[in-house]
């Protein structure tokens, strides 16, 4: 297959994950309109999208061992789109999750929790990864959608440790430096939400 072909084919991949992406995102939009109506506080801060890029794809079934074209990337990746949702608090990461688990109708294909368990370079942040059902040109498409929840402390971690450290050849004081930073960050999420509840004494009253 020629080089403009795989980039026609991924291109059509790109209009198909916008539209499942849109999908799901609805969804969220409505979850939060239903809190919103019944005068709760909604746990979500921000929500972003992105659908990777045709060279990014291709980078990351390198580091996976698979084959480079838009074929093997629609088999085996399963974040081409992405969206990602910001929350001021730890446990309203959980609520968020639970929503989209039970309530958003959504199917749900995986779960990695790496705020339970933090991964090696320190990254945490809960991954639900979604499939939507779409038709494009008449045809039915399932297409997997990655949910990354993270608080603000996870993700001012997660962005900048993109830029410095992942995917980089390791420099053994960054990956420690950045490892520290990330115990750090999680005491604070901690501490923040000790704060919330001190100022929120009901919150501590039993049920
Ligand atoms: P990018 O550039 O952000 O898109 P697996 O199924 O476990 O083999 P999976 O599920 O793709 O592979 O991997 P994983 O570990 O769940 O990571 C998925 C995404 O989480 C990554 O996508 C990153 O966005 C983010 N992530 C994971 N680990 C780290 C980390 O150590 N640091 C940072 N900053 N982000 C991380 P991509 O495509 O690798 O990268």
């Amino acid at each position: 297959m020629g080089i403009a072909q795989e980039q026609a084919d991924y291109a059509e991949y790109r209009v198909i994950c916008e539209r499942a992406m849109q999908h799901v995102c609805v969804s969220i939009q409505d979850y939060l309109s239903e809190i919103e109506l019944s005068g709760q506080k909604s746990p979500i801060s921000s929500i972003s999208t992105r659908i990777k890029t045709y060279e990014s794809a291709k980078e990351k079934s390198r580091r996976r061992g698979f084959k480079l074209t838009p074929t093997s990337i629609r088999e085996n990746l399963k974040d081409v789109a992405g969206i990602r949702i910001i929350t001021l608090y730890e446990d309203d990461v959980y609520k968020v999750a639970e929503a989209i688990e039970t309530r958003l109708r959504l199917s749900t294909i995986s779960v990695k929790d790496y705020i339970k368990k933090k991964k090696a370079s320190g990254y945490r942040s809960l991954h639900i990864i979604v499939q939507r059902e779409i038709f494009f040109e008449g045809k039915q498409q399932i297409v997997p959608v990655e949910i990354q929840i993270r608080t603000i402390a996870m993700d001012f971690w997660a962005t900048i440790e993109h830029d410095l450290a992942y995917k980089k050849p390791s420099n053994p004081n960054i990956k420690k430096g950045f490892s520290d930073l990330a115990d750090y960050l999680a005491n604070i999420d901690d501490s923040i939400m000790e704060l919330r509840d001190t100022n929120n004494p009901s919150k501590n009253l039993p049920i």
